[in-house]
């Protein structure tokens, strides 16, 4: 069955059936003191405003019945899969440095992981990616054309950076993108508003903006 998903530059229409829930790197590393995050020189505070709005809308999501995946940023504890530019960048090393919650965006250590509030159930894919985007050395496209998935909801951290690479990456490849406007993050507001600006914007060139009240609406029965 049709519906449609209240959201700018116009209403969006999908299908219960192929549309997936994507909550990118909502990982301590991002959101929590002490993770890579904080050790960029950002204050996590700004981007918690996000685990309220997508704790109800993963609630939605998951009555619903959508196909939910997470993600995660994060390497290979021997670093093999970080590239050296990223490794260095900013003139200081952070990644596989030691920080209070494990080796920083390393997985497996606690701050690698997705946090408490909006922990994956049994079911829903977890996908470790090396890079800001979803798509880039990952299992992710190959998982949502086997589950037939047309429209993706993505929620999560940080705006500008992994959330709207992948919503360009998923744009590219055919899908149909909506972002809860407060169900992302960033720890530059400025950048947040215009992110999304920049999504919306001709027409809706990489995707949709919504808020979170428009797809719990949505997604109602
Ligand atoms: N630094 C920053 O804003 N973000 C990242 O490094 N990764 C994600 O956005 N997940």
């Amino acid at each position: 069955m049709t519906r449609q998903f209240n959201a700018e530059p116009f209403a969006l229409n999908f299908d219960k059936a192929s549309t997936a829930l994507v909550i990118i790197d909502m990982q301590r590393d991002f959101v929590e003191p002490g993770g890579f995050g904080e050790a960029l020189g950002n204050d996590v505070s700004l981007v918690r405003t996000a685990i309220e709005p997508c704790i109800t809308v993963l609630k939605a999501a998951r009555d619903a019945g959508l196909l939910i995946i997470h993600t995660r940023e994060g390497h290979r504890p021997d670093l093999s899969d970080c590239p050296p530019a990223k490794l260095t960048r900013g003139g200081k090393t952070f990644i596989g440095e030691k920080g209070p919650k494990g080796r920083i965006l390393i997985r497996g250590e606690a701050g690698h992981d997705i946090i408490p509030e909006l922990y994956p159930i049994a079911g829903e894919p977890i996908i470790d990616k090396p890079g800001k985007g979803a798509f880039y050395q990952t299992d992710l496209h190959l998982i949502l054309q086997n589950h037939n998935i047309k429209t993706l909801i993505v929620c999560g951290v940080t705006t500008e950076v992994c959330v709207t690479t992948t919503v360009r990456e998923a744009n590219d490849r055919g899908f149909e993108c909506v972002i809860p406007e407060d169900c992302v993050g960033s720890y530059f507001p400025e950048f947040q508003k215009y992110a999304l600006e920049m999504i919306k914007a001709q027409g809706g060139i990489f995707g949709w903006v919504n808020h979170s009240k428009d797809i719990i609406e949505g997604l109602k029965d």
